[in-house]
């Protein structure tokens, strides 16, 4: 068992990111049992989930003409336009049936407001609007904390780098994560992790 001050955050364990998916990470399940190992070891647990209204703006068929994985330009800077995935209740939404999800202190959903994106599990994709995940991890004493999750290159590593800002010393657990890998989205992930001082371990 770790110290009280360590959290784990399992990143969009999500049924829409695993394989036969909306929008399948390549071996997305194959972190589950990793994730449920590490769990009982730390202190404060929680899940994110992608959660999405229908008509999200990040999705490809809300902008006539748009193909998935093109980019367009929002009020808040460029954004990726994704199949539509993670629709708030859908089966696509669920935790995978894997995932322990019984022993998480907290569920927070991201991405609920169609006018904007969440990638990362503290801030909307404007990089301001808050999710309350760090004062909530912060009232319990939380100061370092580990990442899992889906997907590496995307919704862990936003969160990872807005952790390592906002001052929490921040591990990503490569192994225990799997990338969608968009035009060599990985690499520059791994390279933004590191320049903002995440340390990536195996
Ligand atoms: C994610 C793309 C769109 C993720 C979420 O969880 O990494 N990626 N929505
Ligand atoms: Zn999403």
């Amino acid at each position: 068992m770790r110290a009280s001050n360590e959290g784990l955050i399992v990143i969009d364990v999500q049924n829409d990111f695993c394989p036969g998916g909306a929008l399948a990470v390549a071996g997305g399940d194959e972190i589950i049992p990793r994730i449920n190992a590490l769990m009982d070891g730390f202190a404060v647990k929680v899940l994110t989930q992608d959660w999405h209204p229908a008509d999200h703006s990040s999705f490809a068929a809300n902008h006539p003409g748009a193909a998935p994985f093109s980019l367009t330009q929002m009020p808040y800077g460029p954004q990726v336009l994704w199949p539509v995935h993670c629709v708030e209740g859908t089966d696509g939404a669920a935790f995978h049936k894997a995932l322990r999800t019984n022993p998480a202190d907290l569920v927070i959903r991201k991405g609920f407001r169609a006018a904007i994106d969440s990638y990362s599990a503290f801030f909307e994709n404007d990089h301001k609007t808050p999710t309350g995940l760090e004062g909530y991890l912060r009232s319990r004493g939380v100061t370092d904390l580990t990442f899992t999750g889906l997907a590496t290159d995307f919704c862990v590593a936003y969160s990872a780098i807005d952790a390592a800002r906002l001052g929490f010393a921040v591990t990503v657990l490569e192994g225990a994560c799997r990338a969608i890998d968009l035009n060599g989205s990985l690499a520059a992930a791994l390279n933004d992790m590191r320049a903002a001082g995440v340390r990536l371990e195996a």
